[in-house]
């Protein structure tokens, strides 16, 4: 696909989701999941009542006096020299997508009648806009854009004229405003509002660091402009299958090759995103040959040229001793002396390269025993000897871990820091992977990860499932905790983003809920019941079956809607949803018909009807075979059969073919 066309779709389903967030949302119990933090705030609304949902939740925000600012007639887009062209893009996007025209002007001059204003741009250059709205004293607009990446909203008829101003901290916070004026925006007009609003965590975003097929260079652009839409800043470039980043990481990039990277790093940074490259040398680095740095600076040269400014530099899933003769003699065998090698490379990249250039951010690596919190011989080695400037990737207790909690990353912040300062960490968070469970998809919120995270550690990142658009709503999830964890209800979250990509027919979203409803099951049924609401109605069938009551058809309806996902799914806001998933669609849709057909067995054998009963019966044995079989290919094994939640489909297929034997 070409890009233009897919910026277009991006851009539709933005504006789009615009107007049916809310809608969707206030349909009673759309989608109910039972595991909330404890003491959540309840997401938006909370204190925010009278402004319409915004996600990330805000710090900040509260429905003002006065009118709707319309963005339907001529729009006046105020934008002082230097203010961040992609965020006046894409305001001038909105106008005209509401069918305003936009205008832009660096000052208002004799502006015509019946125009409205949207004052954008960074700091003092907005102060009289906002002293205009009398809002300049506020004390938590003042908070906002002191802190980075905040922004300010604020709206007003100043001289008459329906006016909005999106004030950030910094470039990056003026295109956070336009995010939120975007889900401010209903019937065509921004909702009365004072919005102060920055994110609690540094770091925010995405690492493309699963085993299997990487994703294609369109998801990749489609993923850094979802991400950058809700406010994550950060996509991490390390998948593990790209020979270039482990396998042949000494080699240098073709011309064409870089030509890609560059439209990447491009996306990125018109999205607020920074892309962030993974060199990952540990295969058969040689930590203390010369050459071996110089091929590795080589390479982040080569980077540096496009545009990159941060670099990681993972050594996990490595050898866990020195593999050559002249790291064995310089450092010794044993972890801890691996520790050291490690610690020396990355000093040197740091020191020769990271602080030799102008504008890198700090160094981030991913260490081999890059998961637990209590100290051992490599990490207290790596935290003593490595430069205390350099950012530690951790997993959490666990590779994949169920809970996260403020106090284990704390412990592990001084694990592998010194005695006297804590290292700083990003969490690489193992959710939604899937690649050590090819035949899944996780499709549950996120949760176990608490709510004051932020407070011990510098960002976290989202290790993504190999189907890029099936990771949009735990990315969504994560773009929400990471931005303001004590405001993050996983819930709304997820109905938020889950109404995002479904679009706006109820129909559409009643099968995205149904599919998601399939796939929760990610390893811990406590924290995530496998198929919830498909249990509730095979539960609530068996009752009324054995008991001989009415039967409800909640069960007999969701076998109908599962039969027509293939045909739903795709007409999502969001078509790579589908896409991604057609194996596992096409399956749920033949465990449908395998339902509908065992009903139609169980009501025949009922009624002492034992010729229909068996022509149903084959035909639910048919379905099992057919939702069975393998369609889903892998990069490492093969061809496997596409799992939905914990089986309950085939378990239910199976017990009604044992209440009705064959005849
Ligand atoms: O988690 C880390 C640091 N490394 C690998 C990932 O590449 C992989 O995707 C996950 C999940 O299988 N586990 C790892 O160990």
């Amino acid at each position: 696909m070409s890009e233009a066309p897919a910026k277009r779709r991006r851009s539709v389903l933005l504006l789009v989701a615009a107007g049916v967030l809310a809608a969707a949302l206030v349909v009673a119990g759309w989608f109910v999941v039972s595991r909330d933090r404890p003491g959540g705030t309840g997401g938006p609304g909370g204190n925010m009542a009278g402004v319409p949902s915004i996600f990330p939740v805000p710090q900040h925000a509260r429905a003002a006096t006065g009118a709707a600012v319309p963005l339907t007639g001529h729009v006046y887009v105020v934008a002082p020299p230097g203010t961040d062209q992609a965020s006046i893009a894409a305001v001038q996007d909105l106008v005209t997508g509401t069918g305003g025209t936009a205008e832009v002007v660096a000052q208002l001059a004799n502006p015509r009648d019946g125009a409205a204003a949207v004052h954008l741009g960074t700091g003092s250059a907005m102060g009289p806009a906002l002293k205009a709205l009398r809002v300049d004293g506020d004390s938590s607009l003042r908070d906002a854009l002191g802190r980075a990446e905040g922004y300010a909203i604020a709206t007003g008829q100043p001289d008459g004229i329906p006016t909005a101003v999106l004030a950030g901290r910094d470039n990056d916070g003026v295109f956070h405003a336009v995010q939120t004026l975007r889900q401010l925006l209903k019937a065509g007009s921004v909702a009365p509002v004072l919005v102060s609003d920055w994110p609690l965590m540094q770091t925010r975003g995405v690492i493309e660091g699963f085993y299997g097929t990487p994703w294609s260079h369109q998801a990749r652009l489609d993923v850094i402009e979802f991400a950058g839409s809700q406010k994550m800043n950060t996509y991490i470039y390390s998948p593990k299958d790209d020979p270039l980043l482990r396998d042949k990481w000494r080699e240098l990039y073709t011309d064409q090759e870089l030509e890609e990277l560059r439209e990447l790093i491009d996306a990125a940074a018109a999205n607020h995103v920074r892309f962030s490259y993974a060199l990952s040398p540990g295969i058969d680095v040689c930590y203390s040959r010369e050459a071996d740095l110089e091929d590795a600076v080589a390479k982040l040269e080569s980077l540096y040229a496009l545009g990159v400014r941060s670099y990681v530099i993972p050594l996990d899933d490595i050898a866990t001793k020195v593999q050559c003769a002249e790291d064995l003699r310089e450092f010794g065998a044993g972890q801890a002396n691996l520790a050291k090698a490690q610690a020396s490379f990355l000093n040197d990249v740091n020191e020769k390269f990271i602080s030799a250039k102008d504008g890198v951010l700090p160094l981030e690596t991913v260490p081999t025993f890059y998961n637990g919190s209590p100290s051992t011989p490599y990490k207290r080695e790596l935290g003593q000897a490595l430069n205390p400037g350099i950012v530690v990737q951790w997993t959490g207790e666990d590779v994949v871990s169920h809970r996260i909690t403020r106090k284990s990353a704390e412990t592990a912040g001084q694990t592998y820091g010194t005695p006297d300062a804590s290292r700083s960490i990003v969490i690489w968070d193992n959710y939604p992977v899937n690649d050590f469970s090819h035949d899944h998809l996780f499709l549950a919120p996120v949760i176990g990860r608490d709510a004051d995270l932020h407070r011990s550690i510098h960002g976290i990142v989202t290790n993504p499932m190999i189907q890029p658009y099936l990771s949009l709503p735990a990315i969504f999830n994560y773009a929400d905790l990471s931005w303001n964890g004590p405001a993050y209800n996983a819930s709304n979250s997820m109905n938020a983003a889950l109404a995002l990509l479904a679009g706006p027919d109820p129909e559409v979203q009643a099968a995205v809920r149904a599919f998601v409803d399939l796939n929760q099951d990610w390893q811990d049924d406590e924290l995530t019941p496998s198929a919830p609401e498909l249990r509730r109605d095979i539960d609530q069938f068996w009752a009324e079956y054995d008991a001989g009551t009415q039967h409800s058809g909640a069960l007999r309806n969701r076998a109908g809607l599962l039969q027509r996902l293939p045909a739903l799914l795709p007409r999502m806001a969001e078509p790579g949803f589908a896409l991604d998933g057609s194996t596992w669609v096409a399956a749920a849709a033949e465990y449908g018909r395998g339902v509908e057909e065992a009903l139609t067995m169980l009501e025949a054998a009922k009624r002492g009807d034992t010729e229909a009963a068996t022509a149903a019966r084959t035909r639910v044995q048919d379905a099992l075979k057919t939702a069975g079989a393998k369609t889903q290919p892998t990069l490492e094994l093969g061809v496997v059969t596409p799992v939905l939640g914990n089986s309950e489909l085939a378990s239910f297929l199976e017990r009604a073919l044992q209440r009705v034997p064959a005849g």
